[in-house]
């Protein structure tokens, strides 16, 4: 019991208290997750960031690129950009300061280009360790250049069908796989190659590498939600190893205190870069009373999530998602 309040101070310390974050549009309908979709709708998918959306107008913007460059290029037009190969690709963005991801994690399908394209355009002198972000509303964030020249890294234009909405960066935003949302910069106005930088969150605490942990969230029950006794109940969630551990193998449910367990379906899933969906069938007893509820992921690679979290290579596992119900009389 001590290890899950362990658990949930965790998730609300570095949420609530370390990140003066603002959750604009996280109204109260949103603090826990619901049955969840494969793809979150636009208008649903979670928003972070230090400050107000920057407003962007296509017209005035340009992304130029500087710092140890071989050559000089003009800023790229968003046309310019639009007309390079594109990509299409599915990812889940989670953020760092909710790490279970009850509320901060959700999965869209994107359109854009290769970040390493752009960069062939004006060449990566000898040397270049890092590659920079500097955001229109004043977030910067680097990541390592061989982070940035994997094919997986995608400056995205389209968010779901539609160009990026402002609060997911419009017009250009990185989607950089396995790290954490501080590593995925919105409203970029211009990309910097240098040796080293000291990014927004990092100059504040926050861990520089910011690789994604595997976690398994409940969706269904809610927190105190009350469960008829006798009845047929769908437990559902998400899970997510950001691509670090093969992807989800299994899910499991306990409601004994991970005494037994058992195996949820994976009823939706699509790359190891995005979360899969699981729905598990409980035949609720007939005993009133509170109860408990645990998920836990295993991975492909074999790591499967204890009480407290584990330390694996190459990244770590939080540990389980735990929610109080109640089951009521019929
Ligand atoms: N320019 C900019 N980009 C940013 C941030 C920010 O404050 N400014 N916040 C980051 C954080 S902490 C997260 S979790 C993700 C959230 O992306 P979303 O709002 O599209 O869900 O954006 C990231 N990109
Ligand atoms: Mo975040």
């Amino acid at each position: 019991m001590k290890r899950r309040s362990f658990i949930k101070l965790t998730a609300i310390s570095s949420a609530g208290m370390v990140l003066p974050i603002k959750l604009d549009l996280l109204a109260d309908d949103h603090q826990t997750l619901k049955p969840l979709t494969l793809i979150t709708p636009n208008d649903q998918f979670y928003i972070l960031q230090i400050d107000k959306p920057a407003k962007i107008e296509e017209k005035n913007w340009r992304l130029a690129v500087t710092g140890m460059i071989e050559k000089m290029v003009p800023p790229f037009t968003l046309a310019t950009i639009k007309n390079m190969e594109s990509v299409e690709t599915m990812r889940t963005l989670k953020c760092i300061g909710d790490p279970i991801g009850t509320e901060q994690m959700s999965n869209a399908m994107w359109k854009g280009v290769r970040l390493k394209d752009l960069l062939d355009k004006v060449g990566i002198k000898d040397g270049v360790k890092v590659v920079v972000f500097v955001c229109a509303d004043g977030y910067h964030t680097a990541i390592p250049l061989e982070d940035a020249i994997q094919e997986d890294t995608i400056l995205a234009y389209e968010m779901n069908g539609v160009p990026l909405p402002v609060e997911h960066g419009f017009p250009i935003r990185l989607l950089n796989p396995g790290h954490y949302g501080t590593k995925n910069p919105k409203w970029i106005v211009n990309i910097q190659l240098a040796t080293k930088h000291e990014s927004y969150w990092e100059k504040r605490g926050w861990d520089p590498i910011a690789n994604i942990k595997l976690a398994t969230v409940i969706g269904t029950p809610a927190p105190d939600q009350e469960i008829v006794a006798g009845s047929e109940y769908i437990v559902s969630g998400a899970a997510f190893d950001g691509g670090h551990h093969g992807g989800i193998k299994l899910i499991e449910v306990s409601i004994d205190y991970g005494e037994t367990w058992h195996e949820a379906e994976i009823w939706a899933k699509d790359t190891p870069l995005a979360w899969v969906l699981w729905k598990w069938t409980w035949n609720v007893p007939k005993d009133i009373g509170p109860i408990e509820i645990y998920a836990r992921a295993t991975t492909y690679s074999g790591i499967t999530q204890d009480e407290i979290g584990i330390t694996a290579e190459p990244v770590d596992a939080i540990g389980y998602h735990t929610i109080d119900a109640k089951i009521i009389e019929p």
